[in-house]
């Protein structure tokens, strides 16, 4: 056991008494933990309560068919909450209206938006999905109960599923209970590129670089705005909205090649659960996405990385980064949106070249790669082909990490040549897998 956690433990002991007393729920809780569950933790029972009254729990005592998958996720849910609530040390948090307690890893920017004049809201990201399927631009689109992709999914199916997840289809047993999100809708100069969210900080930072787009006015826009002076392409930061219906559950996962995220919280209710990139987290959870399974449950993540912090979020509008290579889940209790921009910083670096060298390591080590696998990889190292161009940015701008920044922008790029060859000889068989 290490040390901290043998603190921790010593700790939820000396207040084993008054746990008992503390919150109702508490005491039922034993069973999920040897140890008793620690009082700092007693705020996630109101969020299972959340999660066990209506929409979420409609499925709870039901048996159709076609609310299976519903069920099976409320009842992932309620068993993550639980087990949250049952751990027996505090855990690191930030809930709204309250000082952070003990966060580390996670940096809270703001906890509001009040200083803004025109706020981000979720009308924004609506018109920027209805842009991108107008524009036919691809957009991740996931089916949080069937855990995997839902590309051939309209738009109009996923706002339904937005309105209606958990009470639409309760009554026409041939409906399946969709539960779609989307992922990754980029900003559009009649949604986000409206609102300027990006904090003073990161526009005049020699340490940070962050994505941009050029946004043009699109013909219909000019027309409409006739007797207003034309406005010139001009460059902003690329946002990427994510809406998500009530009820869904984000597995344990890492974004991108290695950059750091900033996230705007739009609106809604949700519990992110964060892990810090530590050689022992990126190599649990990297090792376990990469053996081909279905990659590591919320549920094992609680139980097997370290130095999880858990961030609650409803409708203050708070802003925070994401580090490179954290793992993140997220447990949505009312239809929700936010926002991400990737930020190449200085000290991402280390974690960024930790994650390749796992992944080509695991790569070297299989004759073979199966499907999901193999996909994973793919979208990894394309990933980190973008990102380059950002480093060389970022080398650019900061004179005095230059040096750093130009060995891991060579390694990378030696790593990209060979990558190919390396990827395509593993390639499974098209249709096996
Ligand atoms: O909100 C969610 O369920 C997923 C969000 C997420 O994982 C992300 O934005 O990277």
């Amino acid at each position: 056991m290490r040390k901290n956690e043998l603190e921790q433990t010593q700790h939820s002991r000396s207040l084993q008494v008054s746990t008992r007393t503390q919150h109702p729920l508490l005491s039922n809780l034993s069973e999920f933990s040897l140890a008793p569950p620690s009082p700092q933790n007693a705020w996630i029972i109101d969020e299972l309560r959340r999660w066990e009254s209506p929409p979420i729990n409609f499925a709870k005592d039901q048996t159709p068919r076609h609310i299976e998958g519903w069920k099976t996720r409320y009842m992932e849910g309620w068993r993550i909450l639980q087990k949250l609530a049952a751990l027996p040390f505090a855990v690191p948090s930030c809930q709204p209206r309250r000082e952070p307690k003990l966060i580390k890893h996670i940096e809270i920017i703001h906890t509001n938006t009040g200083h803004l004049n025109h706020k981000p809201n979720p009308l924004h990201v609506m018109e920027d999905l209805l842009r991108a399927r107008e524009d036919g631009v691809h957009i991740s689109t996931v089916n949080s109960i069937l855990g995997g992709p839902a590309d051939h999914i309209s738009v109009g199916m996923m706002m339904t599923s937005l309105i209606f997840s958990g009470v639409g289809c309760r009554s026409d047993p041939v409906e399946e209970v969709t539960q779609i999100g989307a992922l990754t809708i980029p900003t559009s100069s009649s949604g986000l590129g409206t609102v300027d969210i990006l904090p003073e900080r990161f526009k005049v930072c020699t340490k940070t670089v962050y994505e941009r787009t050029v946004c043009k006015q699109r013909n219909a826009e000019k027309k409409k705005s006739k007797k207003m002076p034309l406005v010139q392409p001009f460059e902003v930061p690329l946002w990427a909205s994510c809406i998500v219906p009530v009820g869904a559950i984000t597995s344990p996962h890492t974004d991108y090649s290695g950059c750091s995220q900033l996230i705007q919280h739009i609106q809604g209710r949700k519990l992110w659960l964060c892990w810090p990139p530590t050689p022992h987290n990126l190599d649990t959870y990297l090792r376990k996405r990469l053996s081909g399974s279905i990659g590591l449950s919320t549920e094992d993540a609680i139980d097997l990385l370290q130095d999880m912090e858990l961030l609650l979020l409803d409708e203050e509008q708070t802003c925070f980064t994401l580090p490179g290579g954290t793992i993140h889940a997220v447990v949505t209790l009312t239809p929700s949106c936010h926002i991400g921009l990737k930020l190449w910083r200085v000290e991402d670096l280390e974690v960024a070249r930790a994650m390749s060298k796992i992944q080509l390591e695991h790569m070297n080590q299989r004759i073979t790669l199966d499907r999901s696998t193999f996909d994973f990889c793919q979208n990894y190292f394309a990933d980190l082909k973008g990102e380059v161009e950002y480093w060389k940015e970022l080398e650019r701008k900061n004179a005095e990490d230059n040096e750093k920044i130009c060995r891991w922008i060579s390694e990378s790029e030696e790593m990209l040549k060979h990558i190919d060859d390396h990827l395509l000889c593993k390639q499974p068989n098209l249709g096996t897998n």
